[in-house]
Parts: C-alpha cells; sequence; structure tokens
C-alpha cells in the first residue's frame, strides 16, 4: 500500500490571528467565514448538511446520482485519462471519493485549510484506494490558490463542490476561477454553484427550525475566543441570516442582544445593543450568469447539469 504525502504550505500574508484581530476592530465587525471551521465548527457544517431545510447538499447529490455517467464521460473527454483530481476545500473527501470509481483518477490532490483534518482522513482514504497516489496540501486559499509548484503542468481536474465559490463575490469568485483555470493546466474544472430560488427556500436553508445554523454562527464566537484569547460570552448574541435580492446573496450575522464590551489578546472593543459582525456572504448565482463568470475567467466548452426543481447546478468548463 502506498502513503499519503503531505505539503504545509506557507502562511498566507496575514497570519489567522492577525486576520481576526483586524476583523474583530473593523467597523462593521466582519470575520471570514473560513473561522466557522474549527473541529466542533466542522460537525456543525456536517449537521447542517442533514437538515430538510438545507438543500444545497442533497440537491448536488442527486445531479450527481442521476448523471454521474455523464459526467464522468464529459470529464474524461476534458481532461484525458492520467487524471489529476485536484480536490479544493477536500474535508472528509466524502464528495471526490464517491467520484473515483466512475472517473479513475491516477492521482488525488485533497486541499484544505485545515491539514490536521486532512491526515486522519487520508490515511483511512488511502487504505480503501491502496494504488491511488494520494495527496495532502494545506492551503488556505481564499486570497489566493497558490498550490505547490510540484503538483502544477499537467492537465487536472480541478474539483470544488458544494457551491463554497458562493462564499465569494463576484469579483473575488472570477479572480479564484482564473486562478482554477492557471491550476488545471488545459484541463478541467468541476464546480457546484447553487442558484437563485424563492427566498422563504433560501432563508430556511441558513435559519432552520433546530437552529443547528444557529449554532454554527454562535461557534465561531467560541472559536475567537481560543483564537485570541476573546471573551465573548455566547448568550449575548444571537444568529441572524437573510437574502439581499440586491447583491442576490444570504448574508448571516451575529447581532448584539445588549451593549457589551469584548476583549481579546492586544485588543477591546464596545458593541451597542442590535450592532452586528458580519460573518457570511453565501452568493446566489442565475445558471446563465455563471456561466458568463466561466467564460470571463477564460474557460470554455461549459455544459451544466441541474437538479429537477432547478435549484443547484453542477457544471464542468474546459480550461
Ligand atoms: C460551505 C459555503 C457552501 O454557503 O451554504 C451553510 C456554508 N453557511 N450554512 C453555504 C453555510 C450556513 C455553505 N458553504
Amino acid at each position: 500500500m502506498r502513503s499519503p504525502r503531505f505539503i504545509e504550505c506557507p502562511q498566507p500574508a496575514l497570519a489567522p490571528v492577525t486576520e481576526a484581530a483586524a476583523g474583530l476592530a473593523a467597523r462593521p465587525a466582519r470575520i471570514p467565514p473560513k473561522f466557522f471551521y474549527d473541529a466542533l465548527g466542522s460537525r456543525l457544517f456536517d449537521a447542517i448538511t442533514e437538515l430538510p431545510e438545507y438543500y444545497p447538499t442533497r440537491s448536488e447529490a442527486a445531479i450527481f446520482a442521476a448523471r454521474r455517467a455523464d459526467i464522468a464521460a464529459a470529464t474524461q473527454a476534458a481532461v484525458g485519462t492520467d487524471m489529476t483530481l485536484i480536490d479544493l476545500g477536500a474535508g472528509n473527501c466524502c464528495k471526490a471519493e464517491s467520484l473515483f470509481d466512475a472517473f479513475a483518477p491516477a492521482r488525488y490532490v485533497a486541499v484544505d485549510i485545515s491539514v490536521q483534518y486532512l491526515r486522519d482522513t487520508l490515511q483511512r482514504l488511502q487504505q480503501r484506494h491502496p494504488r491511488l497516489e494520494t495527496i495532502g496540501v494545506g492551503l488556505d486559499f481564499s486570497a489566493q490558490l497558490a498550490l505547490p509548484a510540484e503538483l502544477l503542468g499537467k492537465p487536472a481536474l480541478l474539483f470544488y463542490p458544494g457551491s463554497s465559490i458562493g462564499n465569494f463575490a463576484p469579483a473575488d469568485a472570477l479572480r479564484l476561477l482564473r486562478e482554477a483555470r492557471a491550476a488545471a493546466a488545459g484541463g478541467a474544472l468541476l464546480i457546484g454553484v447553487d442558484l437563485v430560488k424563492p427566498v422563504d427556500v433560501l432563508q430556511a436553508a441558513y435559519d432552520d427550525a433546530l437552529g443547528v445554523t444557529a449554532a454554527f454562527n454562535l461557534n465561531l464566537l467560541r472559536h475567537l475566543n481560543r483564537l485570541l484569547g476573546a471573551d465573548f460570552d455566547v448568550r449575548d448574541w444571537r444568529h441572524v441570516a437573510f437574502f439581499d435580492p440586491r447583491a442576490s446573496r444570504i448574508e448571516m450575522h451575529l447581532e448584539a442582544r445588549r451593549a457589551l464590551s469584548v476583549r481579546w489578546r492586544g485588543g477591546e472593543r464596545r458593541f451597542a445593543a442590535g450592532e452586528r459582525m458580519h460573518t457570511e456572504d453565501s452568493y446566489k448565482w442565475r445558471r446563465g450568469d455563471f456561466e458568463a463568470l466561466l467564460r470571463e475567467a477564460g474557460f470554455r466548452d461549459l455544459r451544466a447539469w441541474t437538479d429537477e426543481a432547478g435549484w443547484f447546478a453542477v457544471m464542468l468548463a474546459a480550461g
């Protein structure tokens, strides 16, 4: 059996502690969504994907279940047979692994902000796929997709499922897509995109009856307490999520229930009652607009598959 190899990329320009502290001091306060994903946050996100209100995971899975052979054939035609599968934000690697039979990759590169999470996941994955060359890359690609040079140059399939692209404002999404096209080196991108749909469906997905999304959002404060030595009391804050039709995005915020002050290592600030901290944007695209964005990023030969309701799209774009 082979063993997975791990590459830890150098830290981004801004260290996580510096970035989080700057966001907390900003007006209005704004913490990037990558800070949701500490150990508990990752588990809470997994729980979100099981909620009846959270349609994206199920819609995307339904598309792959119904169209797997078609998607695999189109992907192999675009990338070739000696396929390197580069999984952006691999997490538990389940989605990529479910494609191994149909896609038959020669090499699997799992990229995630948390290399620690990847270590356990990839050890177990390697046991199930003993001959697959498996590489784990610890990289925060939210500011720049700077993959290690040794992995670049051969046509690759960049796999970016789950509509994580929704966390990027259109201009930043375009930048990431351009970087993905460069990394694909003549291969292709296979991406999940959440689409515009009735507002009540969107809002329920981000404000579920059980309060799991609220816990996911509030857990950010516990993460900041650990990361920054902050003294947030989670009970002082409330989860807020709504769809802004003009920006075509869900916004998530944490709202102070009363006037309070927060201290952390190297800083302090007051929040008025009702003051909000912006924690996430989740953009919802019209299919044609996202296809135009892919073309603007230099992709061609676009294919798109949607679920029956037309709520989610899986798109393939040649580099
Ligand atoms: C992982 C970014 C795709 O935007 O739907 C789920 C994160 N936030 N519920 C999304 C999320 C609140 C999710 N993405």
